[in-house]
């Protein structure tokens, strides 16, 4: 344990080092006390399948629908009690303002078999309570996966009764997040994912899209109260087991969320191995309404390891940043990794994305535009480059004390505590 006298001298070495890089972003025009409260007050919505790889209180025999959870690292959360526990003490280690996001899957039942297509916002009280008495606000999934009547395709299923369950589990979704969104003060994004597509070549791609357009349509027949709810689109290159073909693809959902006004969700794991979605951000802004950034990490196949502080997080922070519309640009994680202790991956991953939009914010983008607007183009390389090696990690560190998380690695220690106490009791 750390003494009284040990934090104080350490942070006193925080504010020491960070007046100094003050001085260095000042010489630049960056007032770095300003970024730190921009960069902290972005609200980050951190999943809650992290806690317990996407297995949700069904009693599910397992994850299914295209994506995977690999690892058995001990100290899974159980229930909703368990989950809530682990959530609030990974808060207690992360900076800034946060917000919680929900998957149908999470429901609390009281041992009622209540099918996807009856869920109501009843299901969801405790979690409305909790968010209330934590002041985090909810976000919502429908959960179009980890189902019997999923295998064949959800939204997009040739058999009619199949796809009017899932039409109606999206429009129930809608109800959910609408009372989140009524309750909190703060609007709830809904964001439907649906796994539909198939292993090899298909010899028709076109119907599943046909289906899938007008089963949306009814889902969004009614209007969505503004201020409210928000729903968004997501699509995805390709899956486990879907290789050759989804028919929620980004040009289906760009084109299906820019002609009706819905938001569209680009899930940073789900494009090319080599493409990043910076580049589409400002392109997309100008045709749909909002955006949610699915923050994740594409490594070969997986569409989902844990966010770090990479070039293609900070590149999407510094472009959503630019944009200086945050009303529009929903930032969220998704990401699930079962080999490692569960609420380290959310520790890390929230920590680097909120990084990552500190950085983003600490952009001398004025400077770099003027060089750029005035054909000094030259300069404008020479900045960027001389803007990575500035003392950033001063200016993190007094983020987090600030914040009154730990700084540094410091968290690491706290939760190998927890591990020891609150998760090994768990089998
Ligand atoms: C899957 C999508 C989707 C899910 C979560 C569980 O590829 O990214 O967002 O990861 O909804
Ligand atoms: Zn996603």
């Amino acid at each position: 344990m750390e003494s009284r006298n040990d934090t104080e001298t350490a942070a006193f070495a925080v504010e020491k080092v960070y007046s100094l890089a003050k001085a260095a972003y000042a010489a630049f025009g960056i007032d770095t006390d300003n970024a730190i409260k921009a960069a902290s007050n972005i609200p980050i919505s951190i999943h809650c399948w992290q806690g317990d790889d996407v297995t949700g209180f069904e009693g599910a025999a397992g994850l299914s629908g295209g994506i995977l959870a690999t690892g058995n690292y001990p100290g899974r959360a159980r229930n909703g009690d368990e989950l809530r526990a682990d959530a609030e003490f990974a808060f207690s280690l992360i900076p800034g303002e946060k917000r919680f996001s929900l998957h149908a899957l999470y429901a609390e039942t009281d041992g009622k078999k209540v099918q996807r297509d009856e869920l109501a916002p009843e299901h969801f009280k405790k979690w409305m309570d909790w968010s209330a008495a934590k002041k985090i606000n909810l976000d919502f999934n429908p959960s179009f996966f980890s189902h019997p009547l999923s295998h064949a395709g959800t939204l997009c299923c040739a058999d009619k009764n199949t796809r009017d369950f899932w039409i109606r589990h999206g429009k129930a979704s809608r109800n959910i997040a609408s009372a989140f969104g009524a309750n909190q003060g703060s609007h709830a994004v809904n964001n439907i994912w649906i796994p539909d597509g198939s292993k090899d070549i298909p010899a028709d791609r076109l119907s599943p899209r046909q289906r899938l357009l007008d089963a949306l349509d009814e889902i969004f027949s009614a209007k969505a109260s503004a201020g409210v709810l928000t729903d968004t689109l997501e699509s995805k290159l390709f899956g486990i087991g879907s290789e050759s073909y989804v028919a929620g693809s980004h040009e289906f959902y760009l084109g299906y969320a820019a002609s009706k006004g819905i938001g569209l969700c680009m899930d940073t794991g789900h494009f090319h191995p080599t493409e990043t979605i910076a580049d589409k951000i400002s392109a997309t802004l100008l045709f749909v309404p909002s955006l949610l950034i699915h923050f994740s990490r594409g490594i070969r196949w997986d569409s989902d390891h844990v966010t770090i502080f990479s070039d293609d997080l900070r590149d999407v922070c510094r472009e959503i940043v630019r944009q200086n519309c945050p009303q529009r640009i929903n930032i969220a994680l998704d990401y699930f990794d079962a080999s490692i202790n569960r609420i380290a991956a959310w520790v890390i991953g929230t920590r680097s994305l909120r990084k990552g939009f500190l950085e983003a914010f600490l952009e001398p983008a004025a400077l770099l535009r003027d060089a750029e607007n005035s054909g000094r183009n030259h300069e404008r390389l020479a900045l960027m480059e001389e803007f990575k090696t500035l003392p950033f990690g001063a200016v993190w560190d007094k983020l987090c004390l600030d914040a009154g998380t730990p700084v540094g690695s410091g968290w690491l220690g706290s939760v190998g505590e927890y591990e020891k106490t609150a998760l090994a009791g768990r089998k």
